[in-house]
C-alpha cells in the first residue's frame, strides 16, 4: 500500500492508504506494508494512531519506487546519486525503527550496465553503500531485507543463491533475506527447496501468483511454499505484492480468503 498513486503496478490501494489499511483486519491481515518514495510522503502521527485503532503493525517499507521513479538507485557511480540516495534511505531506516519494521532492498538495486569492469564498480558502490546502511540499521534494531528480483526486472541479484552471497559479504546480522513467490516462480528450479535452502537468512516473504494476481488466482502451489516454510520454522510476516485485479478491495478479499482455507485444510 501506498499514500500516493504510483508506476509500480503490483501495489494495492496506491493513493488510498486509509481505505486500505481499513479493509485489512477485515481479510484477516495484521500487517501492512508501506511503499514510499520519500519518508515524507507519511504522515507518521496519522499512521500511529490509525494503526493502534485497527490492531495493526507495519511490516516494511518498500523502497523501490526511490530507483524506479527518482532514477535514485543504489548502483549509480555518480558520487551525488549515491549520496541523495544514501541521506533517504537513512531517513527510511529511522522511519522502520519508529515502526519496528524492515527495509526492504529490491528495486532500489537498480541495473547493472556496460562491460565487466564497468558493472564490477556499479556492484561495489551499491555494496558500499548497503553496508553502511547495515551498520546504522543494525544500531537501531531495523533488518535490510535483500530481495532477488526476476531477470525482467533487474541483472543484478536474480536468486537467493546471488542474494545469500550478497548478505554473506557484507556480513553483518541486519541484512536478511526477502524471498517472493513471483520472482522464485521465474528464477528458482525449486521454490520450496530454495526456502529450505535460505532458512537461515529469511526473513520475510512476499507472496503473489505466477502472474502477479492474487494468490491461488494462478498456478503457484502455494500449499507446498507453505508447507516449506512450516518445516523451517518460518516466523515472518508473509505480506501479498499483487496486482489490483480486479480492484484493490477484492484481490485483497481474495488473498485473505484464499490463505484462510490453506490454513484450514491444515
Ligand atoms: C518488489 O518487492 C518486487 O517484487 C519487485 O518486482 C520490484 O521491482
Ligand atoms: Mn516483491
Amino acid at each position: 500500500m501506498s499514500p500516493n498513486p504510483s508506476t509500480f503496478a503490483p501495489l494495492l490501494f496506491a493513493g488510498r492508504l486509509a481505505e486500505g489499511i481499513e479493509s485489512l483486519p477485515k481479510s484477516g491481515f495484521t500487517a501492512v506494508e508501506i511503499s514510499l518514495r520519500h519518508v515524507s510522503d507519511l504522515d507518521i502521527p496519522w499512521l500511529d494512531k490509525r494503526l493502534s485503532e485497527l490492531g495493526l503493525v507495519v511490516s516494511a517499507f518498500a523502497t523501490g519506487r526511490m530507483c524506479l521513479e527518482d532514477s535514485l538507485c543504489l548502483c549509480d557511480t555518480n558520487s551525488l546519486v549515491r549520496e541523495h540516495l544514501f541521506e533517504r534511505l537513512v531517513e527510511f531506516i529511522h522511519l522502520a525503527a519508529h515502526f519496528q519494521a524492515s527495509l526492504i532492498i529490491g528495486g532500489v538495486r537498480g541495473k547493472l550496465s556496460g562491460n565487466h569492469h564497468q558493472k564490477s564498480e556499479q556492484r561495489n558502490v551499491a555494496l558500499d553503500t548497503l553496508r553502511h546502511c547495515a551498520v546504522i540499521a543494525g544500531d537501531l534494531g531495523v533488518n535490510l531485507l535483500i530481495e532477488p528480483i526476476n531477470r525482467y526486472e533487474t541483472n543484478f541479484i536474480n536468486t537467493a543463491l546471488e542474494a545469500t552471497e550478497l548478505i554473506e559479504t557484507i556480513g553483518l546480522p541486519s541484512v536478511k533475506l526477502l524471498l517472493d513467490t513471483f520472482h522464485m516462480n521465474m528464477e528458482e528450479v525449486d521454490p520450496c527447496l530454495t526456502i529450505r535452502t535460505a532458512k537461515r537468512h529469511l526473513r520475510y516473504v512476499h507472496f503473489a501468483d505466477s502472474n502477479r494476481h492474487a494468490p491461488g488466482q494462478g498456478h503457484i502451489n502455494f500449499p507446498s511454499i507453505l508447507a516449506a516454510l512450516a518445516d523451517i520454522g518460518y516466523q515472518g510476516f508473509i505480506t501479498a505484492e499483487i496486482l489490483p485485479i480486479p480492484d484493490d478491495a477484492q484481490a485483497l478479499l481474495h488473498t485473505g480468503q484464499y490463505l484462510h482455507s490453506l490454513m484450514l485444510d491444515k
